[in-house]
């Protein structure tokens, strides 16, 4: 177990003179057997319906009880906020049943429908879960995000200047250190001077599958020095560090220095017996070792041998009171994963769960007696009437649940600034963003944008230009300082609107996920409109997924798009991403092809993402600059654009086929709809807005029609001038499956055409060529159509 780094061991302010220590010594306890039991019930008690294995993992649960029991039941005020390790879901749940804010049900259920869930979650548990997690190294860069989007709102004055600022703080598996994630969350965090976030790390040196190596931990220590963080190492505690004081203390320090994680744990499983025949071998000689193990019985000596930091209740508490400023603090707590259980070491104990047996014993350790195994005091040596008002005391269990805020209102239609002919919807996303800059309403103000570094290529540069880069420190524009020219100016300021970031795309979806819980979080609503360019979501995906799934409400712009940004080539061109925006839950994916469509998806998005029932809203975006259609927006055509599609050409009554088109290839649409008009008179064509939208609304109206209901679907009323076998040529720059669907909703076949392979540089022409959704393609299919479907009606 090689040393981190030593430093004296910080100042005492534990409060003495009471029995605080005497009431968290029994909660530690407790801790640690409702987390065992809640996991054992679940799979031992409980019955089982479908033979699945339930699962817990009580050996992580045991690592950390300590360090969350210190912290949930001393250390934490009701503003601060955690993310708490996926793994120790129980502990959490555990901790909030003794302060009275979970219930005896749900933890009986837990990991069942309706009970505690697996990981700890935001939307799925009850009593407030202040960040989800699960997917490993996400829940720790969210506290930092989570940090930045506090300070943003301090430096807005958005929040009542007399709150303080709370801390953002992790509780981290020392294997989540692995995710890449992790690093590119902290280099963001030194370039914004993060302050109030604590991660605590629970380095109990396993990972799922193994011991990890014990050098990795001395590189991720100088990281964090690195990027500017305090780092408190919790290596021994207090029995051990005794130990140390005494005769050959020094040597018996060395040696478990010196000790291989995997050793260390190996002899951790075999116990007592095991320290004492390798310390008689190793350090016998010396007569103070000698000693000491002559007055240690087995028991005791694992004891001793096992007293690591982050099991020392006292040692971890001093720990954390003595923190007096705001620095970034990482806490490197030594603990043993399956700490006092009987699989404690064991490196195949990730998922180990107490057989039977095993759970009776340590059952009758904790002396709880049958059937009292939910009750918060049994076994406790301590008067329950005393630890009950010690647990109303606690500071933490005084913080009332998520903030209510205020909606912000929304303008009945944005500026949408100089018309243009043609343009492409970038731009105009642009232009809207320019508009709302000189805007002065509430709107306006409470808007924040978020770039990792594409703010110039995504079309945001005037909106950043008056509205400035958030900085905590006011910082000129060097060029505009140097009468240097540039289209951008970009000054910093505190009061600035734009963070931006570098390229790191989990850190932008983390960024907005932060943003997009301010309101629960913080009390005060935020707007956050994150862009990026579409082909790159992938890169984040999980972390963007994290956002969905903890409901953070944003706006997500993604441009440019597919393979109609054309010579930048293939590694630029997204060809999926509809897909995500059709699958991705919580979030509501929209292609518009003209501006004025975008214009009111937008105002659209920035009331619905402020809705109880809403959601969060990607736009899919394109360079591609195309006639506008001359028309004006009415009501009609608003709510048909924000309800997923609407006829750019009406078709003719029973008219025989229709071309369905989304985005940015509409005018290839149109041009072979002009090359038909001839042979196809009363030829429709459908634009399609949002893929999402329809499908969700589809299959809405068939829930509601198993009710007994009558409704019929938007595309199912979009598509009824149409004949009944009439075949839908649908096209767009992305993957075919996002339209082909569409015919199944009325039965009408689909020739669905998009991109399904990798591109390459092009124009565009050669590109839609290339991949079969130029006009000529589109043509083709039409004519494959009308000859199936007449060979269709010969064989009828
Ligand atoms: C992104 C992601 N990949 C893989 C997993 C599966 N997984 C769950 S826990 C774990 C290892 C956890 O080790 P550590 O963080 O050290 O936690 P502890 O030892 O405290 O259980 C892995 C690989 C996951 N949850 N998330
Ligand atoms: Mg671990």
């Amino acid at each position: 177990m090689l040393e981190l780094e030593r430093r004296s061991p910080p100042e005492t302010t534990v409060r003495a003179g009471n029995r605080t220590h005497e009431y968290l010594a029994a909660l530690e306890q407790k801790v640690l057997w409702l987390a065992c039991w809640t996991i054992h019930h679940a799979n031992h008690v409980r019955a089982s319906r479908d033979g699945l294995k339930v699962g817990g993992h009580q050996a992580s649960c045991a690592s950390i009880a300590t360090l969350m029991s210190a912290l949930y039941f001393d250390v934490l005020e009701p503003g601060d906020r955690v993310a708490v390790k996926p793994h120790a879901s129980p502990v959490y749940h555990a901790i909030q049943y003794l302060l009275g804010r979970q219930t005896e049900d749900k933890l009986a259920r837990f990991r069942a429908f309706g009970g505690a869930q697996a990981y700890p979650s935001r939307t799925k548990d009850s009593g407030g879960v202040d960040f989800s997690t699960g997917s490993v190294g996400l829940g720790a860069a969210m506290t930092l995000f989570a940090s930045l989007a506090q300070d943003f709102l301090h430096e807005r004055r958005l929040l009542p200047e007399d709150r303080p600022k709370h801390r953002m703080i992790a509780l981290v598996g020392d294997a989540e250190l692995d995710e890449g994630n992790v690093f590119e969350a902290l280099l963001e965090g030194w370039k914004h001077d993060i302050r109030n976030v604590w991660w605590v790390i629970d380095y109990n040196r396993q990972s799922l599958d193994r011991v990890v190596p014990e050098r990795l931990f001395t590189k991720i220590e100088d990281f964090f020095w690195a990027v500017g963080w305090e780092v408190v190492t919790l290596k021994y505690g207090k029995l051990l560090q005794a130990a140390f004081a005494g005769p050959d203390g020094a040597a018996l320090r060395q040696w478990i220095d010196d000790c291989p994680n995997d050793l260390y744990s190996a002899l951790t499983f075999k116990g007592g017996a095991g320290w004492r025949q390798h310390l008689e071998q190793d350090l016998g000689r010396l007569p103070g070792i000698r000693t000491l193990l002559a007055e240690h019985d087995d028991g005791e000596l694992a004891r001793l041998m096992t007293n690591l930091g982050g099991h020392d209740l006292e040692l971890v508490r001093e720990a954390f009171r003595a923190v007096r400023d705001d620095r970034p603090r990482c806490f490197i707590a030594y603990t043993i994963k399956g700490f006092r259980l009987p699989f404690a070491g064991h490196k195949d104990n990730h998922a180990g769960i107490m057989t039977p047996d095993q759970m009776g014993e340590f059952k009758k350790r904790h002396r709880i007696a049958d059937g009292r195994e939910w009750d918060r005091f049994a076994g406790l040596d301590i008067d329950p009437a005393e630890l009950e008002s010690f647990l109303a005391s606690v500071p933490f269990g005084q913080r009332t649940d998520a903030h209510a805020s205020a909606p912000i209102p929304v303008p009945m239609a944005l500026p949408v600034g100089r018309r243009a002919r043609r343009t492409s919807t970038q731009e105009a996303f642009g232009r809207i963003m320019g508009e709302l800059a000189r805007d002065d309403g509430e709107l306006a103000a409470r808007i924040v944008t978020t770039s990792p570094d594409v703010t110039v290529s995504t079309s945001l540069g005037s909106w950043v230009s008056r509205r400035s880069v958030f900085n905590r420190a006011d910082r000129a524009d060097v060029f505009k300082e140097h009468s240097l020219a540039s289209s951008q100016l970009w000054a910093g300021s505190r009061r600035g609107q734009h963070v931006e970031l570098g390229i790191a795309e989990n850190n932008l979806f983390l960024m907005l996920a932060a943003l997009g819980l301010s309101g629960p979080l913080f009390g005060e609503r935020l707007i956050p409109i994150g862009t990026l360019y579409d082909p790159f979501i992938a890169r984040g995906l999980d972390a963007l997924t994290y956002a969905s799934y903890q409901d953070a409400r944003f706006l997500l712009v993604a441009t440019p798009s597919g393979i109609s940004l054309a010579p930048e080539g293939g590694a630029h061109q997204s060809v999926s991403t509809p897909l995500i925006g059709i699958g991705q839950p919580d979030l509501l994916g929209f292609e518009p092809a003209y501006a004025d469509e975008l214009a009111e998806i937008l105002r659209f998005a920035f009331e619905y993402l402020q809705r109880d029932d809403g959601g969060s809203v990607y736009l899919r975006l394109s360079t591609r600059a195309i006639e506008q259609a001359e028309r004006a927006m009415t009501e009609e055509l608003r709510a048909a654009v924000l309800a997923g599609g609407y006829w750019l050409r009406r078709p003719a009554e029973r008219a025989e086929l229709a071309l369905v088109g989304m985005g940015a290839i509409l005018p290839e649409v149109l041009e072979a709809a002009d090359a038909l008009a001839d042979d196809l008179p009363g030829l429709g064509v459908l634009v399609i807005t949002s893929a999402g939208r329809l499908l969700e609304d589809w299959r809405a109206a068939h829930a509601r029609r198993t009710r007994g209901e009558a409704p019929s679907a938007v595309i199912e009323q979009l598509l009824a001038p149409l004949a009944a076998d009439a075949p839908l040529v649908t096209v767009l720059d992305g993957h075919p499956a996002t339209l082909a669907w569409l015919g199944s909703a009325t039965g009408r076949p689909v020739y669905p055409l998009g991109v399904d392979r990798f591109g390459q540089s092009g124009d565009i022409p050669d590109l839609y060529r290339d991949h079969g959704i130029d006009a000529e393609a589109i043509l083709d299919r039409v004519a494959l159509a009308c000859t199936e479907r007449a060979r269709r009606g010969a064989v009828a």
